[in-house]
Parts: C-alpha cells; sequence; structure tokens
C-alpha cells in the first residue's frame, strides 16, 4: 500500500500570492491543493506546516473521507476559514492523486459529466458608465453569456470592483488601502448604470451584479426591488451573512435572486440559508469550504432545496482551485455558473493548467486527476510579498463592510 511520504507548503508570489500544498506518495505520485487565503496566506501556511504536514506522513492517501474527518473532528477546534482552506488543500491533493492513480479526470471519480461545459461569468467594470458599457462589449465580443457590472461611484471616487489596468486585483497594497463608501450614493447610481447596460446590450446575457456586504437588509431589499427590470441572474452579498435571518427581510420585498457564500467556509455556515430558501446561488468554493468532499456535501444539500451553485472564482484562488471548481461543476447536478477571471502570465508560468476557455464556457482535459502541475523552479522567481485586502470607511470616518 502506498503511504504519503511527503507534504510540501509553496508560498510565492507569481502576479498575487498563492499558498499551495503537493503531497507526495510512497510511489511517486504526486497530487495540488490551494491553501490560499488572501492577506491572511501565512496562518494557512503555518497551520499546514506546524499543524498538519507531521500528521499526514506515513497515512493512506486513498482514504479522503476519512481524512477530512481526521483533520476536522480531530482538531478539535471547529470550523473558521483558516481551519477549513488547510482542511481544504489536503483534500484537494488527495484526489487530484486519486485521479491520476485510477487515470481518470476528477471529474470521473465524482460520478461523471453532467453537462458539456461550465458557464462562466466575466467581470466589466468602468471608472464610468462609457467606460462600463465599452468593457461590457468586450465581454460579449469574447463570447460571455453572463457578465457582472460594477462601475466607480462618482461621489466616492471609486467603489468596489472596479479594475485599474488589465486585472482586478483588490489586495494591492502592504497595508490596507482606507476607501470611502456612501451607500445613498451607491443606491442612487448602481441600478442606473445596471440599466444603461441593458438599455444598450438587450436581455440576450445573463447580468450579474456584486454589492458585497455593503447594504442593510432593508437597504438591499430596496436594490433588489428597484433593479427588477434589469432581470439580474443575481445580486451578490447584498449584506452581511452573519445574521442570515436578515435574508428573510430581503426575499419579502423583491423577486432579484440572491448568490452569498464566498466568504462562508463550512456547510454549518449556509445551512440555515439553504434550508430556509434565503438564497438562490451558494457561491462557496474548494479552496475555503474544505474542498471537493465538503463542497460536495454543501451542493447535495443545497440540490434538496433548489438552491443553485456559483462558486467563487477571483483570482486570489489559484489555478489548482479553478481547475478543481470546473470538476466539480461539470458533475453536480445543481450547477448554476462559475466565476472566472483569467490569472495573468506569470501565474499561469507556475501552475501548468489544462482549464481551457471556449465561447463562454471553461473546461478541462481529459487528464488523470485535476490536470494541473505546479512548477517549483518558476515560483522561486517570484518570492511571497505581503498584501492587505482594502478597508473601508463611510464618509464620517467610521469603518464600513469592505
Ligand atoms: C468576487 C469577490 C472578490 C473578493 C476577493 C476577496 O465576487 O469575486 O467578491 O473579488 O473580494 O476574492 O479576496
Ligand atoms: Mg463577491
Amino acid at each position: 500500500m502506498a503511504k504519503i511520504e511527503r507534504a510540501e507548503v509553496f508560498i510565492a508570489s507569481p502576479g498575487r500570492n498563492f499558498v499551495t500544498l503537493r503531497i507526495t506518495t510512497s510511489d511517486g505520485v504526486t497530487g495540488l491543493g490551494d491553501a490560499t487565503l488572501n492577506g491572511r496566506e501565512l496562518a494557512v501556511a503555518s497551520y499546514l506546516r506546524d499543524h498538519v504536514v507531521p500528521l499526514l506522513v506515513g497515512r493512506d492517501p486513498d482514504r479522503i473521507e476519512d481524512m477530512w474527518q481526521y483533520l476536522y473532528r480531530g482538531a478539535y477546534w471547529r470550523r473558521g476559514p483558516v481551519t477549513m482552506t488547510a482542511i481544504a488543500a489536503v483534500d484537494t491533493a488527495l484526489w487530484d492523486i486519486k485521479g491520476k492513480i485510477a487515470g481518470q479526470p476528477v471529474y470521473q471519480l465524482l460520478g461523471g459529466r453532467c453537462r458539456d461545459g461550465v458557464m462562466v461569468y466575466g467581470h466589466a467594470s468602468g471608472a464610468d458608465v462609457p467606460a462600463l458599457i465599452d468593457d461590457v462589449a468586450r465581454f460579449r465580443d469574447q463570447g460571455f453569456k453572463a457578465i457582472r457590472a460594477q462601475a466607480a461611484v462618482p461621489e466616492i471616487g471609486g467603489s468596489y470592483g472596479v479594475r485599474k489596468g488589465s486585472v482586478y486585483e483588490p489586495a494591492a497594497t502592504s497595508l490596507p488601502d482606507e476607501q470611502p463608501w456612501s451607500t445613498e450614493a451607491y443606491l442612487d447610481f448602481a441600478p442606473t448604470y445596471l440599466e444603461a447596460v441593458r438599455d444598450r446590450f438587450g436581455f440576450d446575457f445573463h447580468l450579474l451584479h456584486d454589492i458585497h456586504h455593503r447594504l442593510t437588509p432593508i437597504e438591499a431589499a430596496r436594490f433588489g426591488k428597484s433593479v427588477e427590470e434589469c432581470r439580474l441572474f443575481w445580486m451578490e452579498d447584498p449584506t452581511p451573512a452573519e445574521n442570515q435571518d436578515a435574508f428573510r427581510l430581503i426575499r419579502q420585498h423583491t423577486t432579484t435572486p440572491v448568490a452569498v457564500g464566498e466568504a462562508l467556509s463550512s456547510i454549518w455556515d449556509v445551512q440555515h440559508l439553504i434550508t430556509e430558501q434565503l438564497i438562490d446561488y451558494v457561491r462557496t468554493t474548494v479552496v475555503h469550504a474544505g474542498g471537493i468532499t465538503h463542497l460536495r456535501r454543501i451542493f447535495d444539500l443545497a440540490a434538496l432545496y433548489q438552491v443553485r451553485t456559483g462558486s467563487h472564482g477571483a483570482t486570489d484562488l489559484s489555478p489548482v482551485t479553478l481547475a478543481a471548481a470546473v470538476h466539480v461543476d461539470l458533475s453536480v447536478p445543481n450547477f448554476g455558473i462559475q466565476e472566472w477571471m483569467p490569472h495573468v502570465r506569470e501565474t499561469m508560468e507556475v501552475f501548468r493548467s489544462t482549464v481551457s476557455y471556449s465561447d463562454g464556457m471553461l473546461d478541462v482535459a481529459e487528464v488523470p486527476g485535476l490536470g494541473v502541475e505546479y512548477d517549483e523552479k518558476a515560483a522561486e522567481r517570484f518570492p511571497y510579498d505581503p498584501r492587505y485586502l482594502p478597508v473601508a470607511r463611510r464618509l464620517d470616518g467610521s469603518v464600513h463592510d469592505w
């Protein structure tokens, strides 16, 4: 029987920071797991190096579910993004190994394809409305069937989700950038640009919008109601999800669908949202929600309540997560959509991935495992570079949800 011989944690910054776990078996088979938690990378790296790697060596790489239970229950301290990201990295690497040993792509081990490809949404943004319209046109030209739209709010000189240059990268400074926020200005402005996008391009593509936890429940209800004619695919994170009954209030006022979950890390964090049918799309992802094993469990629960999937896929999720997400997306019956922001060239030099885009859809190559390799030598050229996500402050100087 093969055993886990080695587990190594790599921290590198090819375009942005990534933490990667590589597990090697006594037969020389390797598996990769993403362990990146944006702005808190070293906490997960230490959790893995100092507390998990010593437990892995000598164990059976075949027993994925048992390993999950062992790392989750065995830690006593439960849930939370750091723990769940570390467990996810091990779980993902073991699925990669199982696929390579079986000679099958991971989606085959998950039950095979439910669909021919994975619909993705791209991120259009603009410093003003004409720039946003141009950007939406660009995504449409590239064949995207679904587009998220965000524009800078003039009164506050910018807002969440707007790209500077060719890549949207919020974790861009060595200490948190402090950005102004005005709910009043946002609520007046955002519906007007979503309407402008629909006026210009019509309804033959899905339109999405991310509120990024900025509104109170009643403000979110008002927003959802005010954009009903735009027929959004979803409004994302309309209000922070700590108080989940808040979503009931939003539901009572609007038929705009709701997506939540990119910052949540376990089935217990989304249980109430799903079983009470307070959301339409669950955005948990492989890396932050305990890996492929646990994400499947969340998605199966969601399927019982007609909640569909919409996994987080910003660039702070490494190409290993993106590949794993596509394998899961291909195999679950209740798939909704997958977020996708292409990684920069430097990232792709380090992570050699077989994920491919064509006509609004992603797919993976028919290769064993996840179809991603890590180039350790190339990674050495990109040392860790500490970065923080921004902090939002209201115009009176008090801290707001970013
Ligand atoms: C999204 C997200 C991201 C997050 C980022 C945090 O919908 O893609 O909200 O842009 O802010 O992933 O690390
Ligand atoms: Mg989001």
